[in-house]
């Protein structure tokens, strides 16, 4: 093949590159994207197309605006059982904290996700990732931390794995084990604490289930002297770490986070100047959650003017999660993070791209539309790129493409 050979000619699209340095969104009006093997082989206006290629297939798209494909960057995707009687209580006035020490929270998913077979935790995730993906996600992170002992740890991860093998979404995983302490262990989290250390994390990585390391880093979770012997462990095995840092309180986690040159530090509605500083000097993503924001009524809105002004980049996440975000949809994150949280509609959308790549560390394979990078993309019914985060409730996908081929459900 030349050159100029391609397996798939797009053209007639608005295509919202978002790749770095352009002017706004990176637009290409009357845009045409051609592909390769999988990846973009050329990207602009298709006035430059000139003669002097061919292509086995060609799709007009028909004035469609054309983004990357969005990355939800931070999920508990995989999980049994509901708080649905939770959510009551915490409207009849028992805070999320009172609900945990209780028993309940992550606990109660706990038990139930301990309880379900390999096949039952597959088909709840598979459901709640056909309508994550239905909101343009083409690259999910999936965490563990509802097993909080081996062999659940790892049969979530297990799942989360084939559902990257199964479905057109690439998938990330992250080692969750000192998401809380389980009952067995109540009152000894040191002790649980070193039973992940000496046997759950090199189990998982063993087995090569997790790409990453997490921990919630909370006064009803761990401290920050736990957490970073759990870094410390996962440097030595080579995984990269992440943090659920200063969700609930400033507990200093960013910080720490940052020394270990986290990929993300996640949550931050109370992350201070510390702790904004010691991120962008390590080059860690800051990853807002306004799902959990929302839904937990949270008060305190993470420092954005402070980001900005230190340069760290923001990633948004829908947090899926059964207790604190029960958002199946990454494009209503964008509308919370622009109501809530005052991100402009441009920076909420290279929040679920290109800054959600890093926070993955995939940044040279995706989240943006440029020559070499992986051809995932998304075809949308809209007109301009501000519409995808203004609206609530449409879910205005035309069609998503991942390695150039699209997503065509049996029947379609
Ligand atoms: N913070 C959260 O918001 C989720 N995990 C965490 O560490 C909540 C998980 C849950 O309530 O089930
Ligand atoms: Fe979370």
């Amino acid at each position: 093949m030349g050159p100029n050979s391609w397996d798939h000619l797009f053209r007639n699209a608005r295509i919202a590159t978002l790749a770095p340095g352009m002017e706004r969104y990176g637009l290409i009006e009357k845009g045409a994207l051609a592909v390769t093997g999988g990846r973009i082989a050329w990207i602009g206006p298709q006035s430059q197309l000139a003669g002097g290629f061919e292509a086995a297939r060609d799709t007009d798209c028909q004035g469609a605006l054309m983004t990357p494909g969005l990355i939800d960057c931070h999920t508990h995707l995989v999980w049994a059982g509901n708080r649905f009687a939770e959510f009551e209580q915490r409207l009849e006035g028992v805070s999320y904290e009172e609900i945990a020490r209780q028993g309940g929270g992550i606990n109660s998913t706990v038990r139930a996700t301990r309880a379900a077979s390999e096949e039952e935790l597959f088909e709840a995730a598979l459901g709640r990732l056909r309508r994550l993906a239905a909101s343009g996600v083409t690259t999910v992170e999936i965490k563990s931390g509802y097993g909080l002992e081996t062999d659940t740890e790892c049969r979530m991860l297990r799942v989360a794995r084939r559902l990257g093998r199964e479905e057109p979404v690439r998938v990330h995983t992250s080692f969750l084990g000192a998401h809380a302490v389980p009952p067995e262990f109540s009152g000894r989290s040191d002790d649980y604490l070193e039973w992940v250390l000496r046997e759950m994390l090199p189990t998982v990585a063993a087995e090569g289930l997790a790409d990453a390391v997490d921990a919630f880093c909370e006064g009803i979770a761990f401290s920050k002297a736990q957490v970073e012997r759990l870094f410390q462990a996962a440097r030595a095995l080579g995984l990269p770490v992440k943090l659920h840092a200063e969700q609930l309180s400033n507990s200093g986690g960013a910080v720490l986070a940052a020394r270990y040159g986290a990929l993300s530090a996640d949550h931050l509605e109370y992350l201070d100047e510390a702790g904004v500083r010691a991120m962008a000097a390590a080059g860690s993503i800051a990853v807002l959650l306004p799902g959990a924001f929302y839904f937990l009524r949270e008060q305190k809105v993470p420092p954005i003017e402070a980001l900005r002004a230190h340069g760290v980049p923001i990633a948004l996440a829908t947090d899926l999660n059964p207790g604190s975000s029960p958002v199946h949809s990454l494009l209503l994150i964008l509308n919370m993070a622009c109501t809530l949280f005052r991100l402009t509609p441009l920076e909420a959308l290279v929040a679920v791209t290109r800054n959600a790549a890093k926070a993955l560390g995939v940044a040279d394979e995706v989240g943006t539309l440029e020559v070499g990078k992986r051809a995932d993309f998304v075809l949308w019914d809209v007109e301009e790129p501000a519409a995808l985060a203004a609206q609530m409730g449409p879910e205005p996908l035309r069609k998503r493409y991942l390695g150039g081929l699209p997503d065509v459900r049996p029947g379609e």
